[in-house]
């Protein structure tokens, strides 16, 4: 327990950032813990009791993340379903199996996601040159620019600085190491970089996606939404379909995790109230379209898709 506990505040601590990050290490932490449980109570109440009590320490790490969620349910679902044929010395390995194709799942969506993305960049800079601008890190936006730049596209990126945590500068350094030129500016001046530069593309990543095809993403992401509208620059979100929250249709709402004001300012007068949103809500009337696995579409989209593709996640 006291490794999983340590783990899970990795993620809480941002250590691992990024919603698809912090899956792929969630899977790998519950698998880590399960081959920790004590050998005779495997396949016991007691058991799967333990291994559920890991999904909650895992859950509450980041509120907004249902694609750990999914994660987590895909490996423990399916262990309950098949528990009658389950032979108790081979529990662990299919552990790891249901754990391998999550991960696959989201290698292949990347894949997928990169392709089709960069085929929004133009394969020959015109006078002007090609501009995208993105907030945050997202590893499907790192995915479809690196692509674009493997094809040899020639393109700007401009980078916000994304405060209180900076995680702007983990794409311009993916994105500098590469060989992309990037322009970083802080996040206030997110609209006079758009307009200054004369944006072509904005490209954000997603945290989760609800049954109205609204995306919650980085705190100001919505922001850049509304700059985009305003300037009439074509507005997308990459992201895999598992980032959907099934439960949403259900009239639950995705909840914004809010973190701590020490990250805003350590030492802060006396009664002065400090709020940290991580994330915010992009409506789909601001989202031009969604780049995921199964193709680019309205966000709306997203729970038939979900459901077409990923079944087994449904409920
Ligand atoms: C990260 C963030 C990213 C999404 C998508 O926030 O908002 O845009 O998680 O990431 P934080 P990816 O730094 O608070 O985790 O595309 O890698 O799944």
């Amino acid at each position: 327990m006291e490794e999983l506990l340590k783990n899970a505040e990795k993620i809480k601590s941002l250590e691992i950032q990024g919603a698809a990050n912090v899956a792929l290490s969630a899977i790998q932490f519950l698998s880590d813990y399960a081959y920790k449980i004590e050998k005779d109570c495997q396949c016991t109440d007691d058991w799967f009791n333990k291994l559920n009590e890991a999904k909650e320490i895992l859950f509450k790490t980041r509120e907004t993340e249902p694609t750990m969620r999914n994660g987590l349910y895909y490996i423990i679902n399916k262990l309950k379903k098949n528990r009658d044929q389950i032979e108790c010395d081979k529990i662990l390995e299919l552990i790891s199996q249901y754990k391998e194709e999550y991960k696959k799942m989201i290698e292949d969506a990347r894949l997928k996601i990169a392709e089709f993305g960069a085929r929004r960049i133009p394969d020959t800079a015109s006078e002007n040159q090609f501009i995208v601008m993105t907030h945050c890190h997202s590893s499907f936006v790192d995915a479809i620019l690196l692509k674009a730049k493997q094809q040899g596209k020639i393109f700007k990126v401009i980078s916000t600085e994304t405060r209180p945590r900076h995680q702007g500068r983990k794409s311009v350094k993916i994105l500098h190491e590469a060989g992309i030129d990037v322009i970083h500016v802080v996040d206030s001046a997110m609209r006079w970089a758009v307009n200054y530069y004369e944006v072509d593309l904005i490209l954000i990543g997603a945290d989760s996606i609800t049954s109205e095809g609204t995306v919650l993403n980085k705190i100001g992401s919505r922001l850049l939404a509304l700059v985009a509208h305003e300037e009439h620059v074509p507005f997308y979100v990459a992201s895999p379909l598992l980032k959907y929250n099934p439960q949403t249709s259900l009239g639950i709402l995705e909840k914004i995790e809010m973190r701590s004001p020490n990250e805003i300012w350590e030492n802060p007068p006396k009664g002065v109230k400090i709020l940290n949103p991580a994330f915010e809500t992009v409506s789909r009337r601001y989202i031009d379209g969604l780049i995921s696995e199964a193709g680019i579409f309205a966000s709306s989209h997203v729970p038939t898709y979900f459901g077409r593709i990923y079944p087994e996640l449904m409920f």
